[in-house]
């Protein structure tokens, strides 16, 4: 939810009457595009005209997305053949879910399917047009001004409500949000911006619910329409900069490559040092990687077909009426693409490289969005490997120190979903470790309360579910999910997964020591029994491995994923944690099934519960020697505190892809001093 359009729209549309085959090439470059390009302006705007010329009614493109392309054609494909691509359409219309594939050789369109298992995600027209009609009601004016706030300061923001208020709507048919409001008043001269604290001054207390294709107003329920409500008119901190007083500039840290980076761009490929990768950016889950690899002197070893974010899932701990509904399925029900922002200021280094994406309206129209993704390379401060030879420290001529400096590529974006503003990192290192970095920065979402401190007497009471974080705003308890999924391909499509546990061996009651570790191989055949959940007492060393491939001392290539542990703390009977029904395992490990990407399913959006992972892995698929796709899930139960407010300091999760047995020694050794 923005509150102003940041981006400008550049509609480079062709909405042509007639749609011709798309041109196969990339029109920047006039090169061949690969199976995993993004979409293209030109690919977008025909596969909008085809849906628009095929259906009788009104239509509201949700996402335009690439369709997965089938596996074993794309990885057949080479640069100098043309490629299949189609794309992936969800749309309303008729107050109907609707799924759609089109395919740009031939120009068919699939029939429409039907979707009543949830809905697509919300698309910045539905939002925006809402925000101003919900702005704009006399019962939402009134109750705003019972509060002394007046229509120039008052804005209500939209969420998402799940498959909650099913006796007022019909979670199927209606398209809901539900409004609750703040205090902008500026106090700092910004101009347009009132407040660069938009978020800081709640209006609690008043909810409205509302079906954003209808504009129609279901329910506004105000529970301090008759007595004093919790004062929402109250200086706030502003942190632009001009704003606050700020200690003294460091002399700078310089960071510059003067020589250019070292990383190459051909089409949707990136080259550095070893690692090859395609690269591309989707509306719903915003940068995904595929065929990543490591070039060798025989051809590229393949690691990983494809990684991508797949849910972001933030439910709140607050049983009170206008706060119980508050889970927010991020990218599935707002789109992780389509919210990203362009990246400026300090958001990359100065060596960075931009990169432009293509998105598209709610009417189908393909437009640029500037600066969505950064590309640089940046020393993360300490070596990448280094051994002083103590034993040696006496004897003159001998070389007895070594190190080697580490550099890191990142390819960057940054979503902001309403007060929060989340980085997605890939981070590529010489030694073959790859991360995938999720850094998590903004603004809490705050309640308004009575209290100022908690010495008053509502405090109590009112800090049950968080914190105050400041005077009268209490940062309520919720957690960050963070879900991912990686398609393994260790050299090949034919893979393991290998969990270990690391454990207390017996000894005999003779032996001189009682107490030795040692790693338990345990038994995975099935998606059943490859569900993993994290026991601190017992650590599981989780590796993917190859079946056909081996390193120099016998052991199947392998890369290691490592993950910090986080669990649901509430059963997942609760009708919210149902519809993130992935929650259940730290690990789920699935075969390979195109259709199968995202953890809550194809239409998160008021969904069902039970769909997605839990389906996927429903049919127990074996494992052994198949092309296996992994679903960590990171993230962070936040108990906000005042050095959150008011705006929270970044904050980082992150999986570790790590080579365990891949190469025969340490990669890295080669680089130079
Ligand atoms: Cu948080």
């Amino acid at each position: 939810m923005k509150i102003l359009k940041t981006a400008l729209f550049i509609s480079v549309g062709l909405l042509v009457a007639c749609a011709e085959k798309s041109s196969e090439r990339d029109e920047m470059t006039d090169r061949i595009l690969s199976p995993w390009h993004s979409l293209t302006s030109e690919e977008v705007a025909e596969v909008a005209t085809a849906v628009t010329e095929s259906v009788d009614a009104q239509v509201v493109f949700n996402r335009i997305s690439l369709l997965e392309p089938h596996k074993q054609d794309a990885l057949s494909w080479d640069e100098q053949s043309v490629a299949a691509r189609g794309a992936d359409v969800l749309y309303r219309s008729a107050k109907s879910s609707y799924r759609v594939q089109y395919d740009f050789q031939t120009g068919a369109l699939s029939d429409p399917q039907l979707i009543l298992s949830g809905q697509p995600m919300l698309v910045e027209a539905e939002l925006m047009n809402a925000l101003d009609a919900v702005n704009a009601l006399p019962e939402v004016r009134a109750a705003l001004e019972r509060r002394g706030v007046s229509a120039r300061n008052g804005l209500c923001m939209p969420r998402t409500v799940g498959r909650f208020f099913a006796s007022l709507a019909d979670p199927v048919t209606d398209r809901l949000v539900r409004f609750d409001c703040f205090n902008i008043r500026g106090q700092s001269g910004l101009g347009l911006l009132p407040t660069t604290s938009a978020w800081a001054r709640p209006v609690e207390g008043v909810s409205v619910l509302f079906d954003v294709e209808e504009l129609r107003l279901i329910e506004l329920i105000d529970s301090f329409a008759d007595t004093e409500a919790p004062p929402s008119d109250f200086d706030v901190i502003e942190f632009h900069a001009s704003a606050l007083e700020t200690r003294a500039p460091l002399s700078e840290v310089t960071i510059a490559q003067e020589q250019g980076p070292n990383f190459s761009v051909t089409g949707s490929q990136i080259d550095w040092q070893n690692w090859r990768f395609h690269l591309r950016f989707d509306p719903r889950q915003g940068t995904v990687l595929n065929n990543v690899g490591i070039v060798t002197g025989d051809g590229v070893r393949p690691v990983a077909y494809e990684i991508a974010m797949s849910e972001m899932f933030v439910p709140y701990q607050d049983p009170d009426i206008h706060w119980f509904y508050r889970a927010y399925f991020d990218m599935g029900e707002y789109g992780f693409g389509n919210m990203a922002t362009a990246l400026k200021g300090n958001d990359c280094p100065p060596n960075a490289v931009f990169q432009n994406v293509v998105l598209h309206t709610a009417a189908g129209e393909p437009f640029v969005a500037e600066n969505r993704v950064c590309i640089f390379e940046f020393d993360p401060g300490y070596p990448s490997w280094r051994h002083h030879e103590s034993l040696y420290d006496e004897v003159p001529g001998i070389e007895k120190h070594n190190s080697r400096r580490a550099t890191n590529l990142v390819v960057r974006m940054v979503a902001v979903i309403g007060n929060y503003d989340y980085f997605q990192d890939y981070v590529f290192q010489q030694d073959g470790r790859m991360r995938i970095r999720l850094i998590s920065t903004g603004i809490d979402a705050t309640k308004g309360v009575f209290a100022a401190t908690l010495a008053d007497p509502s405090a109590q009471a009112e800090t049950a579910t968080g914190t105050l974080i400041a005077p009268y705003r209490l940062g309520v308890n919720h957690d960050h999910f963070f879900s991912y999924r990686i398609d393994f391909d260790i050299d090949g499509v034919d893979n393991n997964f290998v969990r270990q546990r690391l454990q207390s061996v017996t000894q005999p009651s003779d032996a001189t020591r009682q107490g030795v570790w040692g790693v338990t191989r345990e038994a995975v055949k099935s998606e059943q029994q490859a569900q993993t959940v994290m026991q601190v007492d017992k650590p599981a060393l989780l590796t993917f491995s190859s079946g056909t491939s081996k390193n120099a001392m016998g052991y199947d290539t392998s890369y290691q994923l490592m993950f910090p542990n986080i669990r649901p703390l509430v059963t997942l009977d609760d009708p919210i944690y149902q519809r993130a029904g992935f929650l259940k395992n730290n690990l789920w490990v699935t075969k390979y099934n195109r259709d199968e990407l995202f953890s809550s399913g194809i239409a998160v959006n008021q969904s069902a519960p039970g769909v997605g992972l839990p389906h996927y892995a429903g049919n127990n698929d074996a494992l052994e020697n198949n092309d296996l796709v992994a679903w960590p899930t990171i993230g962070f139960h936040h108990v906000p505190m005042a050095e959150d407010w008011p705006v929270m300091p970044a904050k980082v999760d992150e999986i570790i892809l790590k080579p365990r047995n891949f190469f025969d020694r340490n990669p890295a050794l080669d680089v130079p001093e």
